[in-house]
């Protein structure tokens, strides 16, 4: 009898767990970077099939990286021009004290994770010592023609830990066969076969926008498709951007990406003639405003998980310039780029331009420091972090684990958190589970101030991060409100911060 009792004990508590279990799950179906909305669908049935795109296990590798660097080096450094003609010889490019290892440390150290290198810029000069043109670091005097640039930045990435990433531009002011698409485009390939197979792993490439005409008027158009095949077929780990399959451009060069955006957009990717007809149809291109609210959705007949990156450089220009010394970003800049990109569901990529010498600037280096510092303090100390809740599986949003989560199904939810102490903050952040899909559409936070709630912040998406500011605030409770998502809400994190010096920042 006892045994039996006890039996029917542990079953029911058995029950109880696997009960509590499921409510912190949901079924599938999801969609792996794309979906198709077939005809006939309702609006509510296609915003469900939206929040359950998910990106794939490279997109969602990438999202995390946060901050990136970009570094624009090429004979244009040398010109003092931003876009060369391609009639530069390559006598031009010699740096005099070029340290790859000192971009990688600088850039480590700063706290980004990977560096992309324009490997060839739209003047066509070639990084490394290609078979395919006598336009490169070959024929120059740097290092007696015998120096490869991408060689040794693939080298100290790897030594300080950092990803790589490779631009090549496709439009090219110098390859006699631009404009002859067949004849470029293996040429174009061949350039990229090299740098897909010459150095290791990459993870990005990157594939600029900006396109000219070739010489004599002559339009060239890219073979896109072939393209994607080749680093698939090489490195089938890389993610590809802008004019690429994974990445999108957010649509500035400011640094400041939207306020509401969607990583699942009905913009199609790439620059395929079948994306650019989705694209034309719908009336979308990279700079507008809304790519995938539901009145776009409405309109789609495919979504896409399609995450922005913002792309922005340190100095006004994308090459160094030495009148440009004293126009680095200044901190509060750069902290305000951080919090309008990584706060705002993208990753940064950063561009520091190494300057004559083949070394990153002193200015550009102090900066950096300045702002790692600055990020540092910011976000060392989590106020939330381990806040008591009595809200349902709350506390996996302040246990400091990217892979545990706050499940919620009834909405609008109003979550509220307790500190121990009373506190002082100025910055909330906010992370969603988007492994599992984008969701959020509006929230706001509140904290209790004098016996009542007081809103502090109110947002639309959020994503992989957002990051709101507000006046410091003195509290030992805040009040999360989920008001309006697409399918269940899935919270991953949220931290409240007090920024170090918050009378010189935001
Ligand atoms: C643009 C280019 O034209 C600029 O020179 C720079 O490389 C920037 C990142 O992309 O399209």
């Amino acid at each position: 009898m006892l045994q039996c009792i006890r039996t029917s004990i542990i079953f029911c508590l058995f029950g109880l767990t696997a009960c509590i279990f499921q409510k912190a799950q949901e079924e599938g179906p999801y969609y792996e970077k794309s979906v198709r909305l077939s005809q006939g669908l309702s609006l509510d049935e296609k915003v469900k099939m939206a929040a359950r795109v998910v990106p794939d296990s490279q997109q969602y590798k990438w999202q995390k990286l946060e901050m990136t660097a970009f570094i624009h080096f090429t004979v244009n450094t040398f010109t003092d021009l931003e876009w060369g003609k391609g009639d530069e010889s390559p006598d031009l490019f010699n740096p005099t004290e070029f340290d790859a290892r000192q971009w990688a440390r600088i850039i480590s150290e700063a706290g980004m994770k990977m560096i992309i290198l324009t490997c060839k810029h739209h003047d066509g000069f070639c990084l490394w010592p290609t078979k395919t043109t006598n336009h490169s670091v070959k024929y120059s005097p740097w290092k007696a023609g015998r120096g490869d640039v991408v060689r040794e930045v693939k080298e100290a990435c790897d030594e300080y830990g950092l990803k790589f990433g490779v631009y090549l531009s496709p439009w090219d002011r110098n390859a006699e066969s631009y404009g002859d698409s067949p004849a470029y485009n293996s040429f174009f390939m061949e350039q990229l076969k090299e740098l897909l197979t010459w150095y290791g792993d990459v993870d990005e490439v990157w594939f600029d926008g900006a396109n000219g005409e070739g010489p004599n008027g002559k339009v060239q158009v890219y073979n896109w498709e072939a393209y994607y095949r080749l680093i698939k077929k090489y490195q089938p780990g890389a993610v590809t951007a802008i004019m690429g399959q994974d990445i999108r451009w957010v649509g500035t060069e400011s640094g400041y990406g939207r306020e509401t955006e969607w990583s699942v957009t009905a913009f199609a990717p790439g620059g395929s003639g079948t994306s650019k007809n989705i694209n034309k149809q719908l009336g979308l291109m990279a700079t507008s405003e809304d790519l995938g609210s539901r009145d776009i959705i409405d309109k789609a007949d495919k979504l896409f998980w399609y995450p922005a990156e913002v792309d922005v450089s340190i100095r006004p220009g994308w090459f160094y310039h030495k009148e440009q010394d004293d126009k680095v970003k200044s901190l509060e800049k750069l902290v305000d780029i951080y919090f309008n990109s990584v706060g705002r569901n993208a990753v940064l990529l950063l561009n520091i331009p190494p300057d004559t010498r083949g070394l990153i600037h002193e200015n550009d280096a102090n900066r950096l420091k300045e702002f790692k510092t600055y990020l540092d303090n910011t976000f060392e100390k989590n106020i939330a972090f381990r806040a008591f809740t009595r809200f349902p599986g709350a506390r996996k949003s302040v246990d400091g684990k990217e892979d545990t989560y706050t499940f919620i199904e009834e909405l609008p939810a109003e979550i509220e958190y307790k500190f121990p102490f009373v506190e002082e903050f100025n910055i909330f952040m906010i992370k969603e589970n988007v492994s599992k899909g984008q969701r959020i559409e509006n929230f706001k936070l509140e904290a209790f101030k004098n016996d009542e709630w007081v809103e502090l912040a109110s947002s639309t998406t959020v994503g992989y991060k957002k990051l709101l500011r507000f006046p410091i605030t003195k509290s030992n409770r805040i009040k999360l409100t989920i008001n309006q998502a697409r399918d269940n809400a899935m919270i991953s994190e949220i931290g409240m911060y007090l920024t170090p010096d918050s009378t010189k920042l935001p």
